[in-house]
C-alpha cells in the first residue's frame, strides 16, 4: 500500500466514525501495532534509500494527521455523549419516587374505640383513663371482690412479681380511681387495654374494654337500659336485637349481661355465637353500695350504674370478623380492608 492509498482510505473511513467505539476501531486500523501506518513504516525499509527520507516524512505527516483527527474526534464524541447522558438522566425533583410508600391507616380497633368514645361523649360522658399495671386492691378488693372470694376466678388473672400488682383484668378499677378523686355527680367512660388468661375465637389474652360509670342522686336501672340501648342503636346504626340477662358481678347489684343478636349469622347460629344466635357484648348493673362506700361516697345519698363493654366483640360484629385473633396478627391483607376508617 502506498502513502496516498492509506491517506485516501483515511479520508474515507473518517467520515464513518460516529461513536467512540467506531473511533477505537478506526484508531486500531490506522495507528494500532499492526495498523496501516505501522505497515507503511515497515515497507519503508524496502524502499530505495534515496526516497526513504521523503517517504518517511510523508508517513509521519499522515500519522500526525490521523492522530490529530483521533484526538479531535474523541473530544467531540465524549462531549456529545455527555450531553446525551445529561439529557437522558435529567433529574426532575417533582417526579414521584420509584417506591411510593403506602400510607398507614387507623387500626380497626382504634377506630372502634374512637367511635364508641364519640357516641358516649355525645351523651354527656367525659373520658378517664387508668394504668394497665394496676393495684390488686383497685382491680379486686375495692370492687367488692376480697381475697379468697370465688369471684376472683371469674377473671383468670396475670399477676406480676411485684406484690399487690397485676395486669388489670377489666377497666372497672377506673371506677375506683375516678370516685377517689372526683365527687359525684360523675358521668365517665374509660377505654383501655385489659388482660386475661383467655384464648379462643372470641377471647384474646389482651383485649379492649370501655368502662362506663354514672353516679348521682337519681339514676336508676331504667336509665341504664336506655343509655345502653341507645348506644347500641347509634353504634350499629340500626335496631339490633338486644337482650338483658340477669347476671352476677360482685361490684354491681342487680347485675345484667347484655347480648345482641349475632350479626355474623343473623341469629341462625355459628361458630362465633357458639350456635346460640346471641353474642354477649357487655356487663352492667347498679353500682354496689359497698363500692361507693369503699371510695368514700355516701351510698345513702348517691347511686350509680356502671357497664363494661368488650370493644373487640363490637368490632367483630360491626365488620363481620369471625376470629378475634385477626385484630392482633397484623396481617396487612386483613388490615388493608379498613383503610377507609
Ligand atoms: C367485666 O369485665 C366487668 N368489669 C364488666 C362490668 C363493668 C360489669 C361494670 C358491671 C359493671 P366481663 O368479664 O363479662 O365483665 O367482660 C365484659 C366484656 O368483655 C364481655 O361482655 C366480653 O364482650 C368482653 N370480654 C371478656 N373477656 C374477653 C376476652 N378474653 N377477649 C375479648 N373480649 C372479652
Amino acid at each position: 500500500m502506498t502513502v496516498s492509498e492509506v491517506r485516501e482510505r483515511f479520508l474515507k473511513e473518517k467520515e464513518a466514525v460516529k461513536t467512540l467505539k467506531d473511533l477505537e476501531n478506526f484508531r486500531q486500523l490506522f495507528l494500532g501495532k499492526k495498523g496501516l501506518i505501522s505497515q507503511l513504516f515497515k515497507e519503508l525499509r524496502s524502499a530505495p534509500p534515496e526516497k526513504r527520507k521523503e517517504l518517511g516524512r510523508e508517513i509521519n505527516l499522515l500519522r500526525e494527521e490521523v492522530e490529530s483527527f483521533v484526538r479531535q474526534k474523541a473530544k467531540e464524541l465524549k462531549e456529545k455523549e455527555l450531553q446525551e447522558r445529561l439529557r437522558r438522566e435529567r433529574l426532575d425533583a417533582a417526579l414521584p419516587g420509584d417506591t411510593v410508600l403506602p400510607l398507614g391507616a387507623k387500626h380497626p380497633l382504634s377506630a372502634v374505640v374512637e367511635e364508641i368514645t364519640e357516641i358516649f361523649k355525645g351523651m354527656g360522658f367525659t373520658v378517664e383513663t387508668g394504668p394497665e399495671v394496676e393495684k390488686e386492691e383497685y382491680n379486686f378488693d375495692m370492687l367488692n371482690i376480697p381475697k379468697e372470694h370465688p369471684a376472683r376466678d371469674m377473671q383468670d388473672t396475670f399477676y406480676l412479681n411485684r406484690k399487690g400488682y397485676l395486669l388489670r383484668t377489666h377497666t372497672s378499677p377506673v371506677q375506683v380511681r375516678t370516685l377517689l378523686k372526683k365527687r359525684p355527680p360523675v358521668q365517665i367512660i374509660a377505654p383501655g387495654r385489659v388482660y386475661r388468661r383467655d384464648d379462643d375465637p372470641t377471647h384474646s389474652p389482651m383485649f379492649f374494654q370501655v368502662e362506663g360509670l354514672v353516679v348521682n342522686e337519681t339514676v336508676n336501672f331504667a336509665h341504664m337500659m336506655w343509655v345502653l340501648k341507645e348506644f347500641l342503636r347509634r353504634f350499629f346504626e340500626t335496631e339490633v336485637p338486644v337482650r338483658f340477662r340477669p347476671s352476677y358481678f360482685p361490684f354491681t347489684e342487680p347485675s345484667t349481661e347484655v347480648d345482641i343478636g349475632c350479626v355474623i349469622c343473623g341469629g341462625e347460629g355459628c361458630r362465633v355465637c357458639k350456635n346460640t344466635g346471641w353474642l354477649e357484648v357487655l356487663g352492667a348493673g347498679m353500682v354496689h353500695p359497698a363500692v361507693l362506700e369503699a371510695c368514700g361516697v355516701d351510698a345513702e345519698r348517691y347511686r350509680g350504674f356502671a357497664f363494661g363493654l368488650g370493644v373487640d366483640r363490637f368490632a367483630m360484629l360491626k365488620y363481620g370478623v369471625d376470629n378475634i385473633k385477626h385484630f392482633y396478627e397484623n396481617d396487612a391483607r386483613f388490615l388493608r380492608q379498613f383503610l377507609s376508617l
